[in-house]
């Protein structure tokens, strides 16, 4: 394993570790809102804190860009940090929620960790060597027909502009594919994407600490990741479509009719 994604996995774990402790005093817990429907707990603060420290030192260069507490330092590496993806389903014991580590390269996603901890299970990828599952190689499904596809999507929450393309998109997946399906942690969504999990997944308005690390997964498993319109700007926008290579054109096929100059 290369010695920066081997840190990773150890910051993951810790904050995995601590989260899954914490899963018995959720109803004691200080939570804060930071905006609709965001909240923010000690338990994301305490795992973004965690990794952090674990990642700065093996590495007290490199800079960090981490939900909870924003961007420190200057470097050509740079580690994007989702502590707990998920908070709400934490909140609530419903338990579908992950921490998420990328490193970025002079802006290439290069190392990606996402971890769950109710599972135990640990996704990572090196840019060029593949994507894992625990021990195991991953490889996104084989699904060729829109009929048989399952799709992972997320509500969109802020953008409420968004809301009218969204359920049109949602409205002709739900009579096109096999099934929908809505979790609540996008960190996660993408990793189950890479492991054929899912045939496709979008979702609209998403930050880039949710997925800079699934979107390494999904590519290094076989998979396909763009913005809605096929473009290549999700990291900064956080609109994404993925699939696998039969699946990504005909999601973007069904999405184009709805949308709107923003959302392209
Ligand atoms: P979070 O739990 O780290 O906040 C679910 O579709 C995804 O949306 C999760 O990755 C979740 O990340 C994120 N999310 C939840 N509430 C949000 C909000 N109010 N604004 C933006 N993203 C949110
Ligand atoms: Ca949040
Ligand atoms: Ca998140
Ligand atoms: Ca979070």
């Amino acid at each position: 394993m290369h010695p920066m994604l081997n840190i990773a996995v150890k910051a993951a774990r810790r904050a995995g570790n601590l989260i899954h402790r914490s899963t018995d005093k959720i109803d004691h817990l200080t939570i804060t809102k930071k905006s609709h429907a965001d909240f923010v707990s000690e338990v994301d603060r305490a795992a973004e804190q965690t990794i952090i420290q674990t990642l700065l030192d093996a590495y007290p260069d490199h800079a960090i860009l981490a939900e909870e507490s924003g961007a420190h330092g200057e470097s050509d590496f740079v580690w994007i940090i989702d502590p707990l993806d998920g908070t709400t389903n934490f909140l609530h014991g419903f338990p579908q929620f992950s921490v998420s580590i990328a490193l970025q390269h002079k802006g290439i996603i290069t190392q990606a960790v996402i971890y769950d901890p109710t599972k135990n299970e640990l996704f990572t990828a090196t840019r060029g060597r593949g994507a894992f599952l625990n021990d195991k190689r991953l490889r996104v499904s084989k699904r060729i027909h829109m009929a048989d596809a399952l799709i992972g999507t997320g509500f969109p929450y802020t953008n409420f502009e968004h809301m009218d393309a969204y359920i049109g998109i949602f409205r002709d997946l739900m009579q096109q594919t096999s099934g929908l399906r809505r979790p609540g942690s996008a960190a996660l969504d993408l990793a189950w994407m890479a492991a054929g999990r899912y045939d496709g997944f979008f979702e609209t308005g998403l930050k880039v600490w949710d997925i800079a690390a699934g979107t390494l997964l999904i590519t290094e498993a076989g998979g396909m990741v763009s913005d809605l319109s096929g473009g290549d700007t999700f990291l900064k926008t956080g609109h994404i479509c993925a699939g696998n290579a039969e699946i990504h054109p005909k999601l973007l096929e069904i999405i184009a009719p709805h949308l709107s100059d923003a959302l392209k």
